[in-house]
């Protein structure tokens, strides 16, 4: 049985692409192994890492003899392979709003938003400039703002209920919630966004594990 096999997640805790997965994990009551790779663990450019994802970044989904990359992809692969229909329709308009938001968090969101962090977060205090962070908060509001017109009129990204797109983005909402930076009022946002705070798993795996 494919889904009674031991689930690996291969990447460091503070990586929102890795956060993604276990917040997912934790949804759909999937124990799994951790193993820190990345970053200050390193092993993502050793060969034996590379062969299981060529890219040499994290995260990496093993379970049993499937490996999968791209954080979103696993996403669905999980949501695919346990079954969990309510975070992933089945019918194609659901799934193509759920899929476009995810989309969107991968080509749109998350370069700006991990352009942010960077800045200013993985930059020490006396490198930081300040026009260069102004530049990509500017971007992030942006983003945010269009982001919370869709949710005037929708619950969730995906429609009326919790999906995996309110996963794929929910780790950068909670960078841009939490950096110190100033940020317009958007309500629309602020409503989804305190929907997730109430559920444990975005908790655990992104709130509790804060900005590094
Ligand atoms: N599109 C990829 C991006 C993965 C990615 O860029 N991961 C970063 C961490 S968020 C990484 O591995 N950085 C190098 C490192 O941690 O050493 C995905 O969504 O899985």
């Amino acid at each position: 049985m494919t889904n009674s096999l031991a689930l690996t997640v291969l990447g460091r805790s503070n990586s929102s692409n890795v956060q993604k997965v276990m917040w997912l994990l934790d949804e759909i009551e999937q124990p799994c192994v951790r193993v820190d790779m990345g970053g200050e663990f390193g092993g993502n450019k050793a060969a034996d890492y590379l062969a299981k994802n060529p890219n040499g970044v994290v995260p990496t989904l093993i379970h049993g003899d499937v490996v999968v990359w791209e954080s979103n992809s696993i996403l669905r692969y999980l949501a695919n392979r346990f079954h969990a229909a309510g975070l992933y329709p089945t019918d194609p308009v659901g799934r193509s709003w759920v899929d476009r938001w995810m989309d969107w968090q991968l080509s749109s969101l998350g370069p700006a938003n991990r352009t942010l962090f960077q800045r200013i977060v993985r930059t020490p205090p006396e490198q930081r400039r300040q026009d260069g962070i102004d530049e990509a908060r500017d971007q992030n509001a942006e983003l945010f703002r269009l982001l919370d017109s869709y949710l005037e009129r929708s619950e969730y990204l995906g429609g009326a209920s919790f999906s995996i797109a309110d996963i794929a983005v929910g780790p950068l909402a909670y960078r841009w919630a939490t950096l110190p930076v100033e940020r317009p009022r958007l309500g629309n946002l602020e409503r989804w966004y305190a929907s997730l705070c109430k559920r444990e798993a975005f908790r655990k795996h992104v709130i509790e594990i804060g900005l590094s």
